[in-house]
């Protein structure tokens, strides 16, 4: 019997081998990957591993996946239950003015310290608003929900397997296999030709809505291996003469506490498709949707911090107008240094990042800090907007269409967690354990 915490494991490896022979530079990007978190060790054990342990973070990585329709969300979620996954935050990346992202997304992922520590395999999820007038006329949603709705991303075998994983906790070895080899082959590249028409029409729209909408499968959009050095990391893609984008995501390299979550990632490459065209002919052409991207996790923040981080964002923003990537690095080192404190006790003294707490001899708590697990909405339009040939177009004097967390909820049929709850429910449990291993009186950890 496989729990769902081995087949999350499993089936994160099963996609990266699938992955890296469909994109050979992901082999590579693991490589480097690898060999920079071996370096990070070698030099400094105890620093390497104060974020987890280097097992964990070497096998670590998340996905990103795009779907169209509310029941192609519903099936998604459900494979991913099977996973011990579950949607965790509600990211609403429309009206972002680099790019035109008609998508509201969410993370499936564990959502314990224990499964966590098993494997903490996460894919941020996204489904397009076709009702959204900013991007989709009348005329192109009706044509653009008549397709989706004739596409089926999900076969009856995988969502039952997949149901009878989730009720029984796991599935014996020869339904785990097969169910891992059809999960997988969910998020392939199809070889179905792409209509050519009208995928440029709705590329005109939006890269994204285009990549899905625009064909008859999903696929996997990337996936990303967890770095503990990123700068080094980007160094050596580039030195590899892999064009990387010009700027790692999030907050910048200092000597100060890492927060939240850097990114960065290397363009979207020429892959081989075939085109139907309008005389029904059959050709050879590429498109480029896929792309590599890597991250080095930091702290989570409480909801104060982030509303530092918020703030930080804006400052660094306003103060690097115009500047160059490399002069916007030193604006962003100079506002971290200016916001926040240099070191962990003065994150926790301020209530601004989550921590555990364990029972240390002489009545003492030792603290370790709580690896932030989710994303940022920000970053991730980023992320999104580097990747795209063309920005897309919107009409932004149109209203908007209604989406937030409860809709995510009630469209999935699950609990759509708050990552802030996790992380203080987290931070408190062990706060709980340590104060009553120790027999003290109970610690309130205020985490707002
Ligand atoms: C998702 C982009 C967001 C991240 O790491 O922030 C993302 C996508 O390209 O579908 O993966
Ligand atoms: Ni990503």
């Amino acid at each position: 019997m496989l729990t769902t915490h081995d087949l999350r494991a499993a089936f994160a490896r099963s996609l990266s081998a699938m992955y890296g022979t469909e994109v050979p530079a992901y082999t590579t990007l693991v490589e480097v990957s690898t060999a920079v978190n071996a370096d990070v060790m070698a030099a400094d054990p105890e620093r390497a591993e104060r974020l987890g342990r280097i097992d964990r973070v070497t096998a670590e990585r998340h996905g990103a996946i795009r779907v169209g329709t509310a029941r192609e969300l519903r099936d998604v979620a459900q494979v991913f239950a099977a996973l011990g996954m579950e949607p965790v935050g509600f990211y609403d990346l429309r009206g972002d003015d680099k790019a035109s992202l008609p998508i509201v997304s969410t993370a499936f992922r564990p959502t314990t310290r224990e499964a966590l520590a098993i494997n903490p395999f996460r894919v941020f999820t996204s489904v397009l608003v076709t009702d959204d007038r900013r991007y989709f006329d009348e005329a192109l949603q009706a044509d653009l929900d008549a397709f989706l709705e004739r596409r089926t991303l999900f076969g009856e075998e995988v969502l039952s397997l997949a149901r009878r994983a989730e009720a029984e906790g796991g599935l014996e070895d020869d339904a785990a296999a097969r169910f891992l080899s059809l999960a997988t082959a969910c998020f392939e590249l199809s070889d179905e030709p792409v209509d050519r028409a009208w995928y440029q029409r709705l590329a005109a729209i939006s890269g994204v809505a285009a990549d899905i909408g625009g064909v008859t499968t999903t696929h996997i959009n990337h996936l990303t291996p967890r770095v503990l050095d990123i700068d080094d990391l980007y160094r050596r893609m580039t030195e590899r003469g892999i064009r990387m984008i010009d700027e790692i995501q999030g907050p910048p390299r200092w000597e100060g506490p890492d927060v939240l979550l850097r990114q960065t990632s290397f363009k979207a490459l020429a892959e081989r498709r075939r085109f139907r065209e309008a005389d029904g002919s059959v050709v050879d052409g590429e498109l480029s949707v896929r792309f590599g991207e890597v991250e080095q996790r930091g702290i989570a923040l409480t909801p104060p911090g982030r509303d530092r981080y918020d703030r930080a964002i804006v400052e660094i923003d306003e103060r690097s107008a115009g500047l160059t990537p490399a002069e916007r690095d030193e604006v962003k080192r100079s506002v971290w240094r200016e916001t926040w404190p240099t070191d962990e006790d003065g994150l926790a003294d301020a209530g601004l990042a989550f921590f555990e707490y364990a029972p240390a001899p002489g009545g003492r708590l030792v603290r370790s800090p709580i690896v932030y697990e989710d994303f940022l909405p920000r970053s991730a339009a980023g992320i999104f907007a580097s990747n795209l040939d063309n920005a897309g177009t919107r009409d932004t004097a149109r209203e908007g269409s209604h989406r937030d967390i409860e809709w995510m909820a009630e469209q999935l049929g699950r609990t759509v967690h708050d990552p802030m709850a996790l992380y203080a429910a987290q931070q408190q449990a062990s706060l709980d354990a340590a104060t009553a291993a120790l027999g003290l009186p109970t610690i309130d950890g205020g985490t707002r």
